[in-house]
């Protein structure tokens, strides 16, 4: 449907209207507005669930209109959401996690902006179930509901510490980072378990960065200071990841001694031509390397991204461009290609 208007305004009633009433097509705006006010008109277009085709500034030509409604009479594509994908029960996961069958310690590598020599790789939670893998979107919330974060990030880091100790056998010195939830950092203890569970995996926490999230305000910012402090004098790096959404933001570089700055794939993937992605990225670079830390474009996709967070300064890259997340087997042999 090609519907012009002057006024953004208008557009915003059509979405309504057509959202109600489930419209299957494409929307395009022609419109003099100014253009990220047009860009927030599409954000909001997609909010609806409605298929946004672009903004044009001018009235087009017969040509530019032809094109347009060709690319927008593509069908809507459906999104993939954690409901469509494999499910597992509570019971599942506390059978699974008492017996140590089910949890997985995936890999997804790091690489040197410039060289691309790999440098690192986070560990990522997976689920087998049946022979099927289990998004850790329908797992990790479970997990976190009914009290089993602790145990299943317990079981995570340890596989994944065991695996990192036999790529340094094998003369893979790469870091390792594993993913904490900021929020769940109330137990005191857990300095010193990370400690010895490093140790017998032959490791030193210098070689193992703790990537931080919240998903959550923390509900006690005492104790998640105090465990945080004490694993960064133990040695280990201390990541903010997806740097820039939720509350990963600037309060909290002030608050914590943090090494690495993991900018969230949305201002990385896209961000040469995207000018306010751009804007973020140089601008996180500059703050993260003025307070010393190590900068990781995460979400770098294609070439261009790759080219682009190089050329801006950031000091690794992760994302399906370089590799996707793979089992340490997958990790081994990679390695040994790269080598
Ligand atoms: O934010 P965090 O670093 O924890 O995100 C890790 C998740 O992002 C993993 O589940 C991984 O599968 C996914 N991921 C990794 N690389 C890419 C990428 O290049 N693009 C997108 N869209 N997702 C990615
Ligand atoms: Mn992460």
């Amino acid at each position: 449907m090609l519907f012009r208007s002057a006024s953004p305004a208008v557009y915003l009633e059509l979405a309504r209207h057509l959202a109600d009433r489930s419209f299957g097509g494409s929307v395009a705006l022609v419109s003099g507005a100014d253009r990220r006010l047009a860009e927030t008109v599409g954000h909001l277009i997609e909010a609806h669930a409605l298929r946004f085709a672009g903004a044009w500034p001018k009235p087009l030509s017969k040509v530019a209109v032809a094109r347009m409604l060709a690319a927008a009479s593509v069908p809507k594509g459906v999104k993939p959401s954690a409901a469509a994908s494999p499910q597992i029960s509570l019971q599942q996961l506390q059978c699974g996690l008492e017996q140590g069958v089910g949890l997985e310690a995936w890999f997804q590598p790091k690489v040197a902006a410039g060289s691309r020599r790999p440098v690192g790789a986070e560990c990522l939670a997976r689920w087998r179930e049946g022979g099927v893998m289990v998004s850790p979107l329908a797992f990790i919330p479970m997990a976190e509901e009914h009290g089993l974060i602790d145990p299943l990030t317990q079981q995570v880091f340890q596989l994944a510490l065991r695996q990192a100790g036999t790529w340094m056998l094998r003369g893979h010195h790469i870091k390792l980072t594993l993913n904490l939830f900021m929020d769940s950092l109330v137990d005191i203890s857990l300095p010193d378990r990370l400690l010895q569970w490093v140790a017998e995996a032959g490791l030193e926490p210098v070689r193992v960065t703790l990537e931080l999230t919240e998903s959550r305000l923390m509900d006690q910012p005492r104790a998640t200071l105090e465990v945080l402090t004490r694993l960064r004098l133990n040695g280990f790096g201390l990541s903010i990841d997806d740097f820039g959404t939720g509350h990963s933001s600037l309060d909290k570089l002030k608050l914590l001694p943090f090494t690495e700055l993991k900018v969230d794939r949305a201002f990385v993937h896209g961000a040469s031509l995207d000018p306010v992605s751009s804007v973020i990225l140089k601008t996180s670079v500059h703050i993260a390397h003025s307070l010393g830390m190590t900068v990781v474009a995460e979400g770098v996709e294609t070439e261009d991204d790759i080219a682009y967070a190089t050329e801006l300064g950031c000091d690794e890259l992760q994302g399906y461009g370089v590799a996707r997340p793979m089992t340490a087997d997958a990790l081994a042999r990679w390695l040994e290609a790269q080598a």
